[in-house]
């Protein structure tokens, strides 16, 4: 029997000791000029630190692996300088929060690749879909570069790029990392059938194709301990013009695959990220997915995400999730857990502050009296 309470108990994930079950799910909010955290960033997080675990907007493991205008990077010793003041804002506020490892793939423009290169993907197919270029500083809706495909003799540096990424984490203060594993970038690019049309090691079959998300996940739990180390996945999402032609047998491969490895937890986008939860063309079975994920023995905490509220969000915990992310009511409710307990009211996020600009809309949603 569930109690509005569930959502309120601590609860340990791999190495990670949270106060409650209430995550700050990973929001890009472009505020984060030439890919250097700001001390605004730090008041936005720290403001945000009631919650069990915040996870970071996506943040790019290389200038390579960027795609947006005034994203952050954790590649360069002034982005880990900027973190840590995220970090420690957040400590002193009494919260826990883990960075999301990001690389874009393909979904980049060449105006935001090093040297005006190609963006890459695991094969040469342009995605139908836009980013954002900053135009004499006003943000600029452009169609996505074609990518080059990549060699697989540059993936070994690739994967260890993510390892790097999480050690700077580390020195940044950060209590961990999440593999950022959905949403039509680059590993979700070599998950999936429309986007990954390799004849090598890397693509075909499902195992070939969950090849790059094992080697990475490996690689970030030898850099920085697989109880600091979360992933996130999109199974049936169309964001990014991704799409799998089987996603029920790759994902509970994938799943199957994680176990053994101790993560601290698996984050998953239930249907259309930011919109539908239930895709007719698309069902899939996410009971099945956790059941596979136990049966062989995955002990990490199950994180779900997407258009959760605290109704739903307890028949979640009831059916056995451990975890809840909340996206946009995070962006306007910082004291989001004190909401919940009290049963709202709830501020309303105002989407035309969501990307890019400064305080407003970003630290300037009110906490409760
Ligand atoms: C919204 C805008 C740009 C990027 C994701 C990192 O969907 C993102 C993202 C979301 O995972």
């Amino acid at each position: 029997m569930t109690t509005p309470h569930d959502l309120f108990t601590p609860i340990q994930a791999g190495a990670l000791q949270l106060a409650n079950r209430v995550v700050m799910a990973p929001l890009t909010r472009n505020r984060a000029p030439g890919a250097v955290p700001t001390p605004l960033m730090a008041t936005y997080y720290s403001q945000r630190a009631s919650a069990g675990l915040l996870i970071t907007e996506a943040t790019a493991i290389s200038h390579q692996g960027q795609g947006y205008a005034d994203v952050p990077g954790l590649y360069a010793p002034e982005q880990v300088e900027g973190w840590k003041q995220v970090t420690q804002a957040v400590h002193a506020a009494g919260g826990k929060v883990v960075v999301q490892l990001w690389h874009v793939g393909r979904v980049s423009h060449t105006d935001l690749q090093p040297g005006g290169a190609a963006p890459v993907a695991p094969s040469a197919i342009a995605a139908k879909t836009k980013t954002v270029l900053l135009k004499d500083g006003a943000p600029v809706f452009v169609p996505t570069s074609t990518p080059r495909a990549l060699d697989a003799d540059e993936l070994p540096a690739l994967v260890q790029t993510y390892a790097d990424a999480a050690r700077n984490a580390i020195s940044a203060g950060f209590d961990g990392v999440e593999v950022h594993a959905a949403n039509g970038y680059l590993i979700d690019q070599f998950l999936k059938t429309g986007t990954n049309h390799r004849t090598d090691a890397y693509g075909g079959s499902s195992e070939n194709r969950a090849r790059l998300l094992l080697e990475v996940v490996q690689a970030v739990v030898a850099a920085v301990g697989a109880g600091r180390t979360g992933i996130r996945l999109s199974p049936v999402t169309p964001a990014n013009d991704v799409v799998d032609a089987d996603p029920q047998p790759l994902f509970e491969y994938v799943a199957r695959q994680l176990a053994p490895l101790g993560l601290a937890y698996i984050h998953i986008i239930e249907g259309a990220t930011g919109g539908p939860r239930d895709l007719p063309d698309c069902p899939f079975d996410y009971t099945a997915l956790k059941a596979a994920y136990t049966q062989a023995g995955g002990t990490g905490a199950w994180m779900v995400n997407n258009g959760y509220d605290l109704a739903l969000a307890q028949q979640a915990l009831a059916g056995g999730a451990d975890l809840v992310a909340f996206g946009k009511a995070y962006i306007a409710n910082p004291d989001l857990v004190a909401r919940l307990r009290a049963g709202g009211p709830f501020n309303t996020p105002d989407t035309t502050t969501f990307y890019g600009g400064g305080a407003k809309g970003y630290t300037d949603y009110p906490a409760l009296a």
